[in-house]
């Protein structure tokens, strides 16, 4: 069944650090072999042994149209021909910047880059350059890449591998770093009163998704807001997840919440190595060659991927029904986990906004990460190999959203409740 995929796995250990470019693929903390894929259409992932997935990762989010979607990789094809960069500046990222800026709310000014770790760890250098301010405010669980200010109890993999403290992270470094339970809104003014005039930003997934998928209570992000504006700090959402995934305006739009500053990633390019951060004139004049606050990528807007991630979101800007359709698809799945999960007579969770959701093995709300560490992962060890074993590909991790794209049918869907309801019997 996973033949080549092994084969693969052995040979890519004596060449990759782990055999794998991003921790997470690696299956560590479900088991077995990572699978090798070797191509995907629509829905459907397809390993290097031939074995067809249902895909509930979308890349980790940026196939929200699904895979190979033939408009973007025509664009890509067409765009090659005339080079693949110039290292000079192009209409296409004028074209780009301003499409965004016809998106979202609260952005004046944007700045592309090549991962959403460079625009997170971007966004908080120009927090802290324009404040003078040193440290910043981050969840606990919550992922912004893997920029040293961040490794301080992250989510995503660094959640997965239970890494408490990330070797060759200085204390420096992370001495800036605060932390606060999610959701914990006294948490954090307690932090900020202790730190008076210290703080130069508070970074936060809007709707977290690196410790599964788990929303914000009701008043969290306008507590958030209000400190910030009594305290002088820079609300940043990083919305590397929900940006264009939520709604056209990610979840400045979708929760009705005003960021400072903002981070993009992922879906922003449609597959292609893209992230971006932006805000208000104000704050993102100071960013060289503007301001002082010096930041740069070879490859920024390069056409390749500017094309991509243009193409993209000018679907998803011309077909706004596409987010209602993905919600609906999304309430289907929950409600049919819901229909087979509670008959089991197990204790689980499911946490769903908009097209992200998570199935959690816990007697008790998953509201931040102690509550996401405290289930019963081992059980979704099983889940999620009783699943692949079926066909259905979910995220390696119970730390992870799962992410649905447009092209699942209800077919897919209905498949996916069938072998979960199957998986149940024996996990
Ligand atoms: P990248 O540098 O991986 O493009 O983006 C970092 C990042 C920033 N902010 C949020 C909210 C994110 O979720 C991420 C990256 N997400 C993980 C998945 N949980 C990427 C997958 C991986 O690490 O391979």
């Amino acid at each position: 069944m996973y033949e080549k995929s092994k084969q693969l796995f052995e040979r890519a250990q004596k060449s990759i650090p782990g055999g794998v470019n991003s921790p997470v693929r690696a299956f560590k903390s479900v088991g077995g072999t990572p699978l090798f894929m070797q191509k995907a259409k629509g829905a459907y992932l397809y390993d290097a042994d031939g074995n067809q997935y249902i895909d509930y990762i979308a890349s980790w989010g940026p196939m929200i149209l699904g895979h190979a979607y033939e408009p973007v990789v025509k664009a890509i094809q067409e765009k090659a021909l005339g080079s693949t960069s110039f290292g000079a500046p192009t209409e296409l990222e004028i074209e780009m910047a301003e499409l965004i800026i016809s998106m979202v709310p609260n952005v004046d000014l944007i700045r592309m880059v090549s991962s959403g770790t460079e625009a997170c760890m971007s966004a908080i250098r120009l927090a802290r350059g324009y404040t003078g301010r040193n440290k910043i405010i981050k969840f606990e669980g919550h992922y912004h890449g893997h920029a040293d200010s961040f490794l301080v109890k992250a989510g995503s993999g660094v959640a997965t591998f239970n890494i408490q403290t990330v070797p060759g992270v200085t204390a420096g470094v992370a001495n800036d770093t605060l932390t606060a339970a999610y959701n914990d809104l006294e948490a954090v003014k307690k932090i900020a009163a202790e730190h008076k005039r210290e703080i130069a930003a508070i970074i936060v997934e809007p709707v977290a998704g690196n410790m599964g998928c788990i929303l914000p209570q009701p008043g969290f992000h306008e507590g958030l807001r209000k400190l910030c504006d009594e305290e002088g700090i820079i609300f940043i959402f990083d919305e590397v997840m929900t940006g264009f995934r939520l709604a056209p305006g990610g979840a400045q739009e979708h929760l009705g919440i005003k960021a400072d500053l903002v981070t993009y990633g992922k879906v922003i390019g449609g597959g292609m190595p893209v992230g971006a951060f932006g805000g208000k004139k104000e704050i993102m004049q100071h960013i060289a060659p503007l301001g002082n606050v010096y930041q740069a990528g070879t490859l920024s807007g390069n056409p390749i991927a500017m094309i991509a991630g243009y193409t993209m979101l000018t679907e998803l800007k011309n077909n706004p029904s596409i987010y209602k359709e993905l919600e609906e698809k999304t309430i289907y799945l929950r409600d049919g986990l819901n229909e087979v999960l509670k008959v089991w007579g197990q204790s689980y969770v499911i946490n769903q906004l908009g097209s992200m959701i998570s199935v959690h093995f816990s007697d008790h709300p998953v509201i931040d990460f102690a509550s996401a560490a405290s289930a019963n992962n081992e059980r979704f060890k099983k889940y999620f190999h009783a699943m692949l074993n079926r066909g259905v590909y979910l995220p390696p991790s119970a730390f992870e959203s799962w992410f649905l794209n447009n092209a699942l049918t209800k077919e897919d869907l209905d498949k996916t409740i069938q072998a979960t309801k199957e998986s149940l019997t024996n996990i």
